[in-house]
């Protein structure tokens, strides 16, 4: 199955989607390489971020290695890039409760309770991409032999969507599985990223995939095996939004039982 898959409307577009912004020295560019920093308003998220960013802005930094991973496509090697995204980070209005105490032998841990931010900033077209309000306004769909959950922890011990297959496999689930889905609210007639972050509790054959559908088509697969099991896993899907709204659907096409398949941190920012 493809790990990457890129849609785009037209192929003129294509050729404007990938060109870099130019960004100043100094001062707050709403750039790419922001949206690469600061994708969602996950605190988990955040929290890595901005702990780089406090390294970063500790003094006049003029590293060129040792940047966040996931931000070095869209910001580069030039300093002023992190600089400019690190200045303008957003700001993160909900925080997670999580204390562990050690008495002795013995520890007590305390389930975080999740602070709610419906919403999230920069143009995100995905609403509670981090479940982190609990499953509203995702649909979850759940067919013979499976269960679904927001369970805790989630990617970066926060909460996370949670498919089970619990049950014998049903045969329906080739032609109508278990499903996550919800409206989006996209801007038409620009191209998107959707990133979301996938976990698989293990690698088997029949494991199975989840598919990503986008009004309807299947545009995304992400198999148990792809980049190992037992923890959460970066996906990237570029997509053109022709219309505004349109529709998101997780499939899970699981054929073991049981199993366990996670989704956290989804979000569509657009490219530009
Ligand atoms: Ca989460």
């Amino acid at each position: 199955m493809g790990k990457l898959a890129t849609l785009y409307g037209t192929a003129a577009l294509a050729c404007c989607i990938f060109g870099g912004n130019l960004v100043g020295a100094t001062g707050c560019n709403a750039d790419n390489c922001l949206r690469a920093l600061f994708p969602t308003q996950s605190p988990a998220v955040y929290s890595s971020d901005a702990a780089f960013c406090a390294t970063f802005t500790a003094s006049v930094d003029t590293r060129t290695t040792g940047f966040p991973s996931k931000a070095s496509a869209a910001c580069g090697s030039a300093p002023a890039r992190y600089s400019s995204a690190c200045s303008c980070r957003p700001t993160i209005s909900s925080t997670l409760t999580s204390s562990t105490t050690s008495t002795g032998s013995s520890t007590t841990s305390t389930t975080p309770t999740p602070t709610c931010t419906p919403y999230s900033n920069y143009n995100d077209g995905v609403r509670n991409g981090n479940f982190e309000c609990d499953l509203a306004p995702w649909v979850a769909e759940d067919i013979p032999g499976t269960t679904h959950s927001v369970s805790f922890p989630g990617d970066a011990s926060n909460f996370a969507f949670e498919f089970d297959q619990v049950g014998p496999v049903s045969s329906q689930t080739n032609s109508h599985p278990a499903s996550l889905s919800q409206d989006l609210a996209l801007v038409g007639n620009i191209p998107y990223n959707l990133r979301f972050r996938t976990y698989f509790d293990k690698c088997t054959q029949s494991e199975g995939f989840v598919r990503v559908r986008l009004n309807g088509q299947s545009i995304y697969t992400v198999n148990a095996c792809n980049d190992g099991s037992s923890t959460f896993k970066d996906n990237l899907v570029q997509f053109y939004a022709p219309l505004s709204g349109g529709n998101i659907r997780f499939e899970f096409l699981i054929f073991e039982t049981p199993a366990t398949v996670k989704i956290d941190n989804v979000s569509a920012i657009p490219l530009h």
